[in-house]
């Protein structure tokens, strides 16, 4: 294991800044009300590290923040950005397993710098990025239509948006914060803007799309992706759960359908989890305020990602993986 497996720290961040939907901040609350960190502590036995304190960091945001680059938010963003990116380096620094629960898609800009660097600190390692979403997120702040940063972390990730100014926004990026392109992976891409179609292609970023995982089955799509990111490479799941068909997770700010099944959800994280190489995930872009007449879209989404993040207990392919990786590991 490249983390210690019984150890995770938590980051709860209640942050809508990077898009314009309020009620994405809402998620953590939801998500830890439905049961999900009593489940990892009670049942499945992982030692949780963290204040049990939903942080929404409005005490962050300035009084003024006018557009940067056309960004919209942008010196709350990159301020609550900074601040995550803190909370996850110093969980990372210790061996645990960071969960950050979002919070909209923006705050993965905190997350990947802080376990980007902490990797690197602690394993002298550059880690590997799984990006599970509709959508690549990789506008630059100069091709993006909508100016949401939710729509933009990977460029900032990966250094492709990067910000000459180190007093402006987002200057605090630095080099030991970024993650390399050639070890960055999608699944589940279906709605991709025609500026960042150009951008996966000019850096050959690897990405699977809906009509790939169709083609192949997700079996097969997993074994290519961590084929691509190789073995005992520190992986950083992100998982925006607007990748999952709408039938299942429909509370969420820029649905589309076509979507992963909640099984195949599932299936990818167990097979990430089965590596023994994860080091962090995220789960974003839950809207519980977002729902139908009757409110069972909200509670659906809510279930849904408390059962993306929640490791499998029960696997038999689980326990057999993880006794073969602690004999062959010391
Ligand atoms: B999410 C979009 F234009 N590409 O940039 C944009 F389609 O974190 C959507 O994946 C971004 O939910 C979606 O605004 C961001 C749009
Ligand atoms: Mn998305
Ligand atoms: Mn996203
Ligand atoms: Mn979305």
């Amino acid at each position: 294991f490249l983390s210690n497996p019984e150890d995770i720290g938590i980051v709860a961040v209640g942050f809508s800044g990077g898009q314009c939907k309020p009620g994405v901040d809402a998620a953590p609350k939801a998500l830890i009300e439905s049961g999900l960190l009593t489940q990892l502590r009670e049942e499945l036995g992982y030692k949780l590290h963290g204040d049990d304190e939903v942080h929404l960091y409005s005490d962050l945001a300035p009084a003024e923040d006018p557009p940067h680059r056309n960004m919209k938010n942008p010196r709350a963003v990159s301020a609550v950005t900074e601040r995550i990116a803190q909370q996850v380096h110093h969980h990372a620094s210790q061996g645990r397993m960071v969960l950050t629960l979002g919070g909209d898609h923006s705050i993965a800009i905190g997350t990947l710098a802080g376990s980007a660097k902490a990797t690197r600190e602690r394993l002298g390692r550059e880690m590997a990025v799984i990006w599970v979403d509709a959508h690549a997120d990789i506008n630059t702040p100069e091709t993006s239509d909508s100016g949401n940063i939710h729509g933009m972390p990977v460029a900032f990730a990966t250094g492709l948006a990067r910000e000459e100014n180190p007093d402006g926004p987002f200057g605090w990026l630095h080099k030991d914060h970024l993650v390399s392109t050639s070890k960055l992976v999608y699944i589940a891409l279906r709605d991709v803007d025609a500026p960042e179609k150009r951008i996966l292609r000019e850096n050959g970023i690897r990405a699977f799309s809906m009509h790939d995982i169709d083609r192949h089955g997700i079996g097969r799509v997993m074994e290519m992706a961590l084929a691509h990111i190789g073995n005992d490479t520190p992986i950083h799941l992100s998982f925006d759960v607007d990748a999952l068909d709408p039938l299942w997770a429909p509370s969420t700010g820029t649905p589309v359908r076509g979507g992963l099944t909640l099984r195949e959800g599932d299936y990818i994280c167990e097979c990430v989890h089965e590596t023994g190489s994860l080091v962090a995930v995220d789960l974003v872009e839950v809207n519980p305020t977002l729902a139908d007449e009757r409110d069972v879209g909200a509670h659906e989404t809510v279930r849904a990602g408390c059962s993306i993040v929640r490791p499998p207990s029960s696997s038999p392919t689980t326990k057999t993986n993880h006794i073969t990786t602690l004999t062959t590991r010391p």
